[in-house]
């Protein structure tokens, strides 16, 4: 379903899920890794939220000492890139520690219907961007088999970021078998070294809708 898709086709129904990705304070403006303008999405979460019967949240859940950290590498800058067992890794500034409030969800986010919340990136030892997949590409978080056994097969991706936990999602979901589509002025990215512009390119190679229309959704 790459390419255009007309609105009155996007109106979501019983097989449509809203994948709320890492709407978290540490995100935001004033946060441990803030997305520019990540909080400024919230309300249009919230709009595109209200016309889905089924949301699933995402939360990225460290345990402090995440080897993702900088800290956790004597000597290494957050953003610098190390080698893991699984290979190349970006270093992180410490955040989303587990139980922090820079790992709870923005308090403007109105999603009280959201039906799971699937936490991620709770091994000391492996990252996790993609909702589906750590890090390592073979560790499952369980949520395809989740969505697979609810019935619901086409997937709407908002949230940060762009580049990272988005796109990784999304590719993922495409690779699982899903539809997938990115709202993209619901979304907002990092962009280390061109990432975002990659990210967009590598999602529209397989077949990741890009809705720029968002208002299509509640229509
Ligand atoms: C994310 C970097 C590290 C994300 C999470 O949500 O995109 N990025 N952890
Ligand atoms: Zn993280």
């Amino acid at each position: 379903m790459a390419g255009s898709v007309k609105p009155a086709s996007m109106k979501p129904g019983e097989r449509d899920a809203l994948i709320v990705i890492d709407m978290q304070n540490d995100f935001c403006p004033g946060g441990a890794l803030a997305v520019g303008e990540g909080d400024r999405i919230v309300p249009l979460i919230n709009r595109i939220a209200g016309a889905f019967a089924h949301v699933v949240l995402t939360q990225d859940w460290h345990p402090p000492g995440h080897r993702s950290f900088a800290s956790a590498h004597p000597g290494r800058k957050p953003f610098d890139t190390v080698e893991f067992p699984y290979g190349p890794q970006t270093l992180w500034p410490d955040h989303c520690v587990q139980g922090t409030a820079g790992a709870a969800f923005h308090a403007g986010l109105e999603v009280g219907h959201a039906e799971l919340v699937l936490r991620k990136g709770y091994r000391t030892g492996i990252d996790s961007y993609s909702a589906f997949f750590e890090n390592d590409r073979q560790t499952p978080t369980g949520l395809a088999g989740y969505l697979r056994e609810r019935g619901l097969t086409r997937l709407h991706f908002v949230g940060l970021a762009t580049d990272f936990c988005v796109q990784y999602s999304a590719l993922d979901a495409r690779r699982a078998g899903f539809d997938a589509i990115v709202v993209a002025e619901a979304c907002r990215g990092i962009d280390l070294g061109g990432s975002l512009a990659q990210a967009w390119a590598a999602m529209n190679a397989a077949g990741v809708v890009r809705l720029d229309d968002a208002a299509a959704l509640a229509a």
